[in-house]
């Protein structure tokens, strides 16, 4: 067993009685969404998972260690303390050697999830090509990693803060699987559907689980996008949703803003904009990704 990472009580007997786990990331906690409300969303997910016959192991990096599975205090500490950095692939060794204190992104929590030997993971969305990439550079190293580690992701596609076609173009470069859960779309996010084609589509968690299964057993490396679209209640209208957005790249342009800090600020732009309404839409989609993390997780450990 790794000496970095340490297991929570709930997580450590789920392993040894062989119990389906979800993983799920801690940056959308620290730098995703505002207090209080961030922190009883978390709660909300891990619960949600429980109803849904899976165990929950949110991941962070505290005292030297990656932390698989979190108390309450933990997740409190996370969600309302102004010194959490930001932790991705790049930052993971930095953080364990100063005992920092850590959220992990999409990225660095699928690696911690294949440490510890778990399949799925559920988030809000996933990093990826940002708009006017081919200036900047900037690319989510959350795509490299779905490159790269073997975990699936369920998330509601990406936000269009990115580059939605751009993203997946680099997916199909690195061959990693976007699957449509019940839809034929790519998710945007906010929105139940991009304009943009996936090329496979699941109606149900039990052929999600085979695709998996199938992958990993010809050794393929690597990861997949289970795109989970919002549910239809809580989507937002499209014109108003894109409006905002392109309201909120301006500001990160007029702000100087640049590498770690753009997501997290474009995602706190766009709450301030909206009033609030995207945060609510933002929790629903999340809770969503967990019922449908655990179910896959709980068909997954039945194959
Ligand atoms: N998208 C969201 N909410 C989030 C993130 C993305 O809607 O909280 C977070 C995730 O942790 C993701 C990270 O892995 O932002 C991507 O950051 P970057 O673009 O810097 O790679
Ligand atoms: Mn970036």
């Amino acid at each position: 067993m790794n000496s970095m990472i340490t297991y929570s009580t709930e997580v450590q007997q789920a392993m040894d009685n062989n119990q389906p786990i979800v993983a799920l990331e801690s940056t959308i906690i620290s730098h995703g969404m505002p207090y209080p409300q961030n922190v009883e969303t978390a709660r909300i997910v891990e619960q949600i998972i429980r109803d849904n016959g899976a165990v929950p192991a949110t991941i962070a990096i505290m005292d030297g260690k990656i932390k698989i599975g979190l108390s309450d205090e933990e997740l409190e500490l996370l969600g309302n303390s102004p010194d959490v950095a930001k932790v991705s692939r790049r930052d993971l060794g930095q953080l364990i050697a100063t005992k920092k204190i850590g959220a992990t992104t999409v990225a660095a929590t699928m690696i911690c999830a294949e440490l510890a030997g778990i399949r799925v993971f559920a988030t809000g969305g996933i990093g990826g090509v940002h708009r006017g990439a081919e200036t900047t550079m900037d690319i989510s190293a959350d795509l490299e990693e779905l490159a790269t580690t073997g975990v699936a992701v369920v998330c509601a596609g990406a936000k269009s803060i990115l580059d939605i076609g751009l993203t997946l173009e680099f997916l199909e470069t690195k061959g990693v699987p976007v699957i449509g859960y019940k839809t034929d779309k790519m998710p945007a996010f906010y929105t139940q559907a991009s304009e943009f084609d996936l090329t496979f589509r699941a109606d149900d968690v039990e052929t999600l689980a085979k695709v998996l299964k199938a992958k990993w057993d010809l050794g393929l490396k690597g990861g997949a996008v289970v795109a989970n679209p919002i549910p239809a209640e809580h989507a937002m209208e499209e014109s108003f949703i894109n409006g905002i957005i392109d309201q909120a790249m301006v500001e990160a342009k007029e702000n100087g803003i640049a590498g770690k800090e753009t997501t997290p600020f474009l995602l706190g732009k766009v709450k301030e904009l909206t009033e609030g309404t995207s945060l609510v839409a933002n929790i629903e989609l999340v809770k969503h990704n967990a019922e449908v993390g655990a179910k896959l997780a709980v068909a997954y450990n039945e194959l």
